[in-house]
């Protein structure tokens, strides 16, 4: 799945038609194509205002799912099922499904399930828009259009059913069904509550001192716009060796 290009629709079906149909390879019924693949992420009632909880959502189902103790009860977010047809693929994201800015937990019931996770502080070699990535072919890269990308080291697993792998806060990843898969994944807070957005039921808003951050930036940026090309350009070098300065926890994997 591409989300920068969205080549994919969203659509509803019963439940058992959708199980049917995303654990087989070929369907008779389909929307779009034969071959065509599908995922389900749950969603809460109010799916502007509220965040997915299979606990309100999928309570029977709820009753056997158990975790370690990772947290306390306040920290809890969300906690999102998911479904996905084998060789589904979800572009590299830090959550908003590539980046995320909560830690998760993301858990195999089953099927297999290849996860590939870059560091937050790859971040300049993966070609962010927002929290995802533009390079989809994580596996064959186009170095011509990303040649920063093969500089990003990659951390690569293979979930099997009854697994559980801690997504840290901010760490990319990149998810390919190697099979029909069911999971899910539980995302709690490890700032204060009020450091995040508050309408935020994916819990992939970039905290509030971030996002005012971010916004300053391209204040900033339009100042410079108001000077010639080599006054802009050293003013943002100049800008760059600041930001250096202040921010970067390691300066060698820049
Ligand atoms: O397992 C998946 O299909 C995606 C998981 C994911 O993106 C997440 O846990 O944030």
């Amino acid at each position: 799945m591409n989300f920068l290009q969205k080549n994919f629709v969203y659509r509803t079906l019963p439940f058992d038609e959708f199980v049917k149909r995303t654990s087989e390879e070929k369907h008779a019924d389909f929307f779009l194509c034969e071959h065509e693949s599908y995922y389900l992420r749950s969603l809460g009632e109010d799916v502007r205002k509220e965040p997915a909880d299979l606990w309100k959502q999928f309570p029977e189902l709820a009753e056997d799912f158990h975790i370690p103790h990772f947290f306390e009860p306040g920290q809890f977010f969300s906690s999102v099922f998911r479904i996905s047809s084998c060789r589904l693929q979800l572009w590299t994201h830090y959550d908003h499904q590539t980046f995320q800015v909560m830690d998760n937990l993301l858990a195999q019931v089953t099927g297999r399930k290849r996860v590939v996770l870059y560091s937050p502080q790859d971040a300049l070699h993966l070609y962010l828009t927002g929290d995802k990535s533009e390079v989809l072919e994580i596996d064959s890269p186009d170095v011509n259009s990303y040649p920063e990308f093969v500089k990003a080291v990659r951390y690569e697993c293979v979930l099997e059913p009854g697994d559980l792998l801690f997504i840290p806060a901010l760490w990319f990843h990149n998810t390919l069904a190697l099979q029909f898969g069911v999971g899910v994944n539980m995302f709690w807070r490890q700032l204060p509550a009020d450091s995040y957005d508050k309408k935020d039921p994916y819990g992939n808003k970039d905290p509030v001192a971030a996002s005012r951050a971010l916004q300053t930036l391209e204040r900033a940026l339009r100042c410079l716009d108001e000077l010639a090309p080599e006054y802009r350009d050293f003013y943002g070098r100049r800008m760059i060796q600041r930001i250096r300065e202040r921010t970067f926890c390691n300066c060698q994997s820049s």
